[in-house]
């Protein structure tokens, strides 16, 4: 349904965590700035409620993103989830994004088959190499490319020539990259090879969010 490297080429992660520099509800903040972006052109979103100041409650959290996934619907905009592959399924996202302390690759493979694209973190080349055995993957993220504020366990930083070797070691298949890309890095970051970039506060935090998903597409 979705065209899987098209759809990183601005791929858009946030949670209410990252809205609570606003004044207001974040749960209104989040949604806000998700249609700012959808109306600007951003190809995938992932509904991430993690870290400091996620919402605590199960139904506050599916709440959230059933109208996520509502907007997304609207734009015909791929809506993915992170590491709930049961909310995923309750709500019918298009994806979860799975990271490697969260379920083992095999079972989210097996949970997803048919019925969920399947997105993987990985910070390392032996990741990558247990990955591409994996059939159900339907793109591998890798970063964090630069340093991120985003994050607070985020793994060590792996800069964009981590990228380039990815692709010389021959691995083709669809690849968004994450971490610290801002609009004066994103073109750099898809010449070293990735289909996409991912950010969080490129959008979350952008003062005039149109222009700045303006600047994250361009080449
Ligand atoms: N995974 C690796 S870095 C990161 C995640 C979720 C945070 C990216 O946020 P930002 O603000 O785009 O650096
Ligand atoms: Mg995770």
């Amino acid at each position: 349904m979705f065209d899987h490297r098209a759809m990183l080429k601005l791929y858009f992660i946030a949670g209410t965590q990252d809205c609570r520099h606003l004044a207001g509800r974040p749960a209104q903040n989040l949604l806000h700035i998700l249609e700012q972006a959808l109306q600007s052109g951003i190809t995938c979103f992932q509904f991430r409620e993690k870290g400091q100041g996620a919402l605590q409650g199960a139904v506050q959290i599916r709440q959230a993103a059933a109208d996520c996934r509502d907007l997304c619907r609207q734009y015909r905009v791929p809506f993915f989830i992170n590491d709930d592959i049961r909310l995923a399924l309750e709500l019918g996202a298009d994806g979860v994004h799975i990271g490697q302390q969260d379920t083992p690759p095999g079972q989210a493979a097996a949970l997803c088959k048919g019925r969920l694209m399947l997105g993987l973190s990985h910070n390392t080349l032996a990741e990558l190499a247990a990955s591409r055995q994996n059939e159900a993957m339907d793109y591998a993220a890798v970063g964090p490319i630069f340093s991120t504020r985003s994050k607070a366990d985020a793994e060590p930083v792996v800069g964009t020539d981590f990228i380039r070797r990815i692709r010389s070691s021959g691995f083709l298949r669809p690849l968004v990259a994450i971490g610290g890309i801002t609009e004066n890095n994103a073109a750099a970051v898809r010449a070293a090879g990735a289909d996409g970039v991912a950010v969080i506060s490129a959008i979350t935090q952008a003062a005039d969010i149109g222009a700045a998903v303006d600047k994250l597409l361009a080449d």
